[in-house]
């Protein structure tokens, strides 16, 4: 017997018996393990050492080529009632869902090993984390949680003090994409995904737990599990202002969670507590505090450079697992937006040839632990977490949404979250580049009916009159000539400077019919030579473009039907009678 959790063991042996592995294996989660794997790895092909005078302790994952991002249609939410899911996501039946992916797992373990991952997301003795345990066949998963999450023993003993834990049972079965599912049971805090070995499929701990069940979860006792990246802002005067902010897949959280302030702005400092889910609370003071519940980051690497992000850049020369890279002729990783090198290998290990495509996956990641980063936080693993000065949403959009504008008031912002919409990236398969409805950026990742979700929101105003403030930004506006208008990264740390500042009511804003609007001067240009007329740019709100969009979301909210919350009808029908009463002004 491997745990005092009888409930553990017993499903423990229930799925040896059903996969009919060979071998189980309990990890502890040491560092001995962790090169016992690599090197079975290496010795088997699943890795490929990197450059160790360049790169020491970096190694390659080359992934099957059909299976390279999260598959959002075939990822299910599984309740009773369809409803529970809501038309935000995909819904099976529970038991039809066991009975199909069971057929699956069936044997499907026969001479292989059986690894058993106990994980804790968040600080392992805080009280607002929670523990799982995930099974899986998979060697390079088991090397992904161990950097992604506190895993091993001592989150076994935590699970074995709590009681409870979520289950995900994984296999890679045979990579096939006509054999795979990722199916979510919130109501048995159960997970089963098969036949996929990448991160957001397979890393149970990361999107299935810590985002959809976490969601579920959250909304029965009273909390928000959330896409958002979360750091701390300190000024040269010393006081440090805790953001945490949703931006869909792809659209630059790790480089705003680790970014390096401009040579113009002196003395200000950044602190990464997360780069991609917050577990959100109210403490007893009525602040509303996160936690980051993973322990490492899993970025996208295309783009990553001196200039993009010094701090990931820098990070990523050591200890890191590399997935869909190219290669140079000397084994270091190469990847397109790299500065320096040639690569000679694409992703999939052919000969590069730039006409054929790109040398590294447009989603080809890194996966590191999040101490290695210069700007880590050590409240990252503070049982109390942060307090929460403000919630910042954003998007990709060419045009519509200002460089930034803050919402009225909670039950405002709570709408400025249900509009959030991007344009679409490669962290999922699908078409890229065209503006999808991601509200709070949880569209692939919510647990339940997001009508529900937005009353979950809704609620916390009466838990408390000490909520943070609501912003929305855009870094990727554009002209005609498709040049994007803001200089971005460190830059944007004068967008959050104003963000701060009307936090602490030290700047007015400009009463607009979308929300509250930066005066151009109050956004800080010293040192970046950007005409003021750009800037103005930035800040303009077309009201046609706005009664489309507003258009556009009522429409989508229209889907919720009478689950819709009252209020959000409300808020939404100001913001289009404002921006009438504007056009006929
Ligand atoms: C991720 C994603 O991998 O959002 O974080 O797709
Ligand atoms: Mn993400």
């Amino acid at each position: 017997m491997s745990t005092s959790n009888s409930e553990l063991e017993s499903w423990v042996n229930d799925v040896a018996r059903q996969t009919q592995a060979d071998k189980i294996i309990w990890c502890n989660g040491s560092e001995e393990e962790y090169r016992e794997l690599v090197q079975q790895m290496l010795a088997d092909g699943t890795l490929i050492e990197l450059n160790p005078e360049t790169h020491p302790n970096c190694y390659l994952h080359r992934s099957s080529p059909t299976d390279v991002a999260r598959v959002e249609h075939l990822t299910f939410i599984c309740t009773e009632n369809e409803a529970d899911a809501g038309p935000n996501n995909h819904w099976m039946d529970p038991a039809a869902a066991h009975e199909k992916i069971d057929q699956l797992f069936d044997g499907c373990m026969k001479g292989r090993t059986m690894y058993v991952i106990p994980y804790c997301m968040g600080p392992l003795e805080s009280p607002y984390s929670r523990c799982g345990v995930e099974i899986t066949d998979s060697p390079y998963v088991v090397a992904n949680m161990k950097i992604m999450t506190r895993m091993g023993d001592a989150a076994l003993r935590r699970i074995e003090k709590d009681g409870s834990f979520v289950r995900g049972l994984h296999s890679i079965g045979e990579l096939d994409p006509e054999r795979r599912f990722i199916m979510h049971f919130p109501a048995e805090l159960t997970i089963k995904s098969y036949g996929s070995g990448y991160g957001g499929n397979a890393l149970l701990g990361k999107k299935c737990h810590a985002l959809r069940i976490a969601s579920y979860q959250g909304r029965s006792e009273g909390w928000l599990a959330e896409h958002m990246l979360i750091v701390g802002v300190e000024n040269p005067e010393g006081e440090t202002h805790y953001l945490a902010c949703a931006f869909p897949s792809a659209c630059g959280k790790t480089n705003l969670a680790m970014l390096i302030p401009p040579e113009s702005l002196k003395g200000w400092k950044i602190w990464t507590l997360g780069d991609d889910i917050a577990w959100l609370q109210i403490d007893e003071d009525g602040r509303l505090r996160a936690i980051n519940p993973e322990a490492g980051y899993f970025g996208v690497v295309p783009g990553t450079n001196e200039k993009t992000n010094r701090n990931a850049y820098e990070m990523i020369r050591h200890d890191t697992i590399y997935t869909n890279v190219g290669m140079t002729a000397d084994n270091q990783p190469w990847w397109e937006g790299l500065k320096e090198g040639t690569p000679v290998l694409d992703w999939q290990g052919k000969t590069y040839d730039a006409e054929a495509g790109p040398a590294a996956h447009p989603n080809s990641r890194f996966t590191v632990s999040a101490s290695q980063n210069a700007s880590y936080s050590s409240l990252a693993d503070a049982p109390e977490g942060v307090p929460i000065s403000a919630l910042v949403f954003g998007g990709r959009r060419r045009e519509v949404a200002p460089l930034v504008y803050q919402a009225k008031d909670w039950a405002h912002g709570v709408l400025v979250g249900a509009g959030v919409a991007s344009e679409t990236t490669a962290a999922a398969s699908g078409e890229v580049g065209v503006v999808r409805r991601d509200p709070m950026a949880m569209k692939p990742f919510c647990g339940y009916n997001f009508a529900d979700y937005w009353a979950h929101w809704l609620s916390f105003e009466q838990r408390s009159d000490d909520l943070p403030q609501i912003f929305h930004v855009n870094w990727f506006r554009q002209n005609k000539d498709g040049d994007f208008l803001w200089p971005g990264f460190g830059e944007n740390l004068r967008v959050l400077r104003w963000i701060i500042d009307r936090c602490e009511k030290r700047v007015d804003a400009i009463t607009t019919p979308i929300g509250l609007l930066p005066a151009a001067a109050d956004i800080d240009i010293e040192g970046l030579d950007i005409d003021p007329a750009v800037l103005e740019d930035l800040l303009r709100i077309d009201n046609a473009q706005w009664s489309t969009e507003m258009a556009a979301l009522s429409e989508d909210l229209a889907r919720y039907g009478d689950r819709l919350p009252a209020e959000l009808s409300r808020q939404l029908q100001m913001v289009i009678e404002d921006l009438d009463k504007k056009d006929a002004a």
